[in-house]
C-alpha cells in the first residue's frame, strides 16, 4: 500500500505534532519508498548580464522539479542558483549533474542533513558526472545555502556563481506574526571585481590567497546596482554573506537600528525577541533575518542598505598600518581592502496606506544548552600562505582522515573552544561546523574591534561564528546524525588553503 503525502497531509501532520518528524511511525515505514520531492541540480558555464554592459562569463546552478511540488525553485534574475523552497518534514531527493569542467559536490549548508548527502569534497564527482542524494528536511523555518565544496576549488567555483539559497519553511511560521509571502525579500550578498570587458577577476596576488579574494562591486542576488521598489509595509529581509571573503557592516543609509529576528539557524525564540542593532557585522556565509518597517518612512523615500567603514582587521592590510590610509593604499596597488565602505542596495518606498506593524509570536524557548561533559579545543593558525587547525591542514591525500581532538559525541552536548590565537598572521576566521546548528556561548579575549563588537548576534542557532584575532569562542552544539562531517574556515581562500578538517559525530 502506498501512501500519498499530500502538502495538506503534511500540514495536518505538523499542526497535531508540532515536531519535525510528526509523521507516525508506522506511516513513515510504509512511505520509505517514496519521497515528496525529486530534484535536479546542474552545475553549468553560462554567460549572462550581471552589471551594464558585456555579459559576463561564470557559472551557475540550475534547477527543475522532476516530481512533487512545482513551486519548489525560485529563478534568481543574476548569476546566481534558484532559491530552492523546502518545507520542514519533507523527503527530498536531489540528482547533483556537474555540467562544469572540474570536480564538483554540493554542500547542504547549514542543514542538518546525513552524512552521505553533506557534500564532503571526497564526494565530488568529475566534469559530466551526476550522484543523488535524499534527506528528510528536519531543519526548522530559515535561511540556509547550497554551494560547491570541492577541495582547493570552492573558493574559484562560488566566486564564478556556484551558489544558492535554501529557505526552510514551516507551517507553524504563520502563528508568528511575520510580514506575508509579499512582504518577504532575499538579498544575497557578494563582492566581486570585474575587468573592464565585465569579466570576473578572481585570485590574482598573494594577497588575495592571504586576506581571501575582496571585490569593490557588490552584487545582490547576483546583479549589480540592485535597486528594489517597497511598500509602505513591514518586511522580512533574508540577508545573506555568500561573500569569499567580505565582512559586512551593515546599516540603512538613514540610520534607523536593524531589528534582527533570526540568524543562521531559523528565527529567535520568543525571550531572545527582536535584537536591535545599530548595525550588523555579517561574516562570510552567514545569515541574519530582519524585521524592516518601510512603513515607517516618507512615501518615496530613499533609502540604502550599506556596508560602513571599518578599521582592517589584521591580515596583510593590518600589517600595512591597520588604518585607512593602509587600505586605500592597498587598493590602489593590490586591489579592495576589507572593511571599506560599499553601497549594497538601495529601496525606495511605494506611496500607499500604512498598515499596523503586527506584533511578532516568536515561538518558545528552545532548550539552550550551556555546558557539556565532552571539551573539545582547537587553535586557529594561518601561517605561511596555509590555514591550520590545531597545527594540521587538510590531508588531500587522506581526504577522510580524522584525529582523536576531532571525535565528539552525536546526541550528546560538547563544548567546542576555538581559540584564534596559533602562530602566524593575525586575521579573522568565521569557522563553520557542517550538520549542525550551534549555539555561541562566550567570547573571551582579544576583545572583538570597537567598530564592529556592537553588530554581532550572537543569540540564536549559528553554523558559523566570526572569530576576531586573538579572541577564544565557546560553542555549545548537539549534532543529531552521527557520521563523518567536517569544519573549516568559511574565508573560501582559508578554506581552499587547507584551513579544514573532517569531524566525526560518534554514536
Ligand atoms: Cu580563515
Amino acid at each position: 500500500m502506498s501512501v500519498i503525502w499530500t502538502r495538506r497531509g503534511a500540514l495536518q501532520a505538523f499542526a497535531a505534532g508540532a515536531g519535525a518528524l510528526a509523521t507516525p511511525l508506522s506511516l513513515r515505514a510504509q512511505s520509505r519508498a517514496s519521497v515528496d520531492l525529486v530534484l535536479r541540480i546542474t552545475a553549468l558555464p553560462v554567460s549572462l548580464q550581471m552589471r551594464a554592459g558585456q555579459e559576463t562569463r561564470g557559472l551557475r546552478y540550475t534547477g527543475e522539479v522532476l516530481q512533487g511540488r512545482h513551486d519548489a525553485f525560485r529563478n534568481v534574475p543574476g548569476n546566481l542558483g534558484p532559491t530552492l523552497e523546502l518545507w520542514r518534514g519533507e523527503r527530498v531527493r536531489i540528482q547533483v549533474v556537474n555540467r562544469t569542467s572540474e570536480p564538483t559536490v554540493v554542500h547542504w549548508h547549514g542543514m542538518i542533513v546525513p552524512s552521505a548527502a553533506d557534500g564532503h569534497p571526497h564526494q565530488a564527482v568529475a566534469s559530466g558526472d551526476s550522484y543523488t542524494i535524499a534527506f528528510t528536511v528536519q531543519n526548522p523555518a530559515g535561511t540556509y545555502l547550497y554551494h560547491p565544496h570541492p577541495h582547493g576549488l570552492t573558493g574559484a567555483q562560488t566566486y564564478r556563481g556556484l551558489a544558492g539559497l535554501l529557505i526552510v519553511r514551516d507551517p507553524a511560521e504563520r502563528a508568528f506574526g511575520l510580514p506575508p509571502r509579499e512582504n518577504e525579500l532575499a538579498l544575497v550578498l557578494q563582492d566581486r571585481r570585474f575587468t573592464s570587458e565585465n569579466q570576473l577577476v578572481f585570485k590574482r596576488s598573494m594577497m588575495d590567497a592571504m586576506n581571501g579574494v575582496l571585490g569593490d562591486t557588490v552584487l545582490v542576488n547576483g546583479v549589480a546596482d540592485a535597486a528594489f521598489k517597497v511598500a509602505p509595509r513591514a518586511y522580512r529581509l533574508r540577508i545573506a554573506n555568500v561573500s569569499n571573503a567580505r565582512i559586512y557592516k551593515l546599516a540603512w543609509s538613514d540610520d534607523r537600528p536593524l531589528r534582527v529576528i533570526g540568524t543562521d539557524g531559523g528565527l529567535f525564540s520568543g525571550s531572545e525577541g527582536i535584537q536591535e542593532r545599530p548595525y550588523v557585522t555579517l561574516f562570510p556565509f552567514q545569515r541574519v533575518e530582519l524585521l524592516e518597517d518601510f512603513g515607517a518612512r516618507r512615501d518615496g523615500a530613499e533609502i540604502a542598505l550599506l556596508s560602513r567603514a571599518f578599521a582592517e582587521l589584521g591580515g596583510m592590510g593590518g600589517m600595512m598600518g591597520g588604518d585607512m590610509m593602509g587600505s586605500r593604499m592597498m587598493r590602489g596597488t593590490m586591489g579592495p581592502g576589507q572593511g571599506e565602505a560599499l553601497q549594497l542596495a538601495r529601496f525606495t518606498v511605494s506611496p500607499g496606506a500604512r498598515t499596523r506593524v503586527e506584533a511578532l509570536h516568536l515561538p518558545p524557548d528552545a532548550p539552550l544548552p550551556r555546558a557539556g561533559r565532552h571539551e573539545l579545543h582547537t587553535q586557529l593558525a594561518f601561517q605561511h600562505m596555509r590555514g591550520f587547525l590545531n597545527g594540521r591542514s587538510f590531508d588531500v591525500e587522506d581526504p577522510t582522515a580524522v584525529a582523536q581532538d576531532e571525535r565528539l559525541p552525536a546526541r550528546q552536548v560538547s563544548v567546542w573552544t576555538f581559540a584564534n590565537d596559533g602562530p602566524g598572521m593575525a586575521m579573522p576566521h568565521p569557522m563553520h561546523v557542517h550538520g549542525v546548528q550551534f549555539r555561541i556561548l562566550e567570547r573571551r579575549g582579544g576583545d572583538a574591534p570597537a567598530d564592529l563588537r556592537d553588530g554581532l548576534v550572537d543569540m540564536g542557532w549559528h553554523d558559523t561564528v566570526g572569530i576576531f584575532p586573538g579572541e577564544r569562542v565557546r560553542i555549545a552544539l548537539e549534532p543529531k546524525l552521527p557520521g563523518l562531517f567536517m569544519y573549516h574556515c568559511h574565508n573560501l581562500e582559508h578554506e581552499d588553503g587547507g584551513m579544514m578538517r573532517n569531524c566525526v559525530f560518534e554514536g
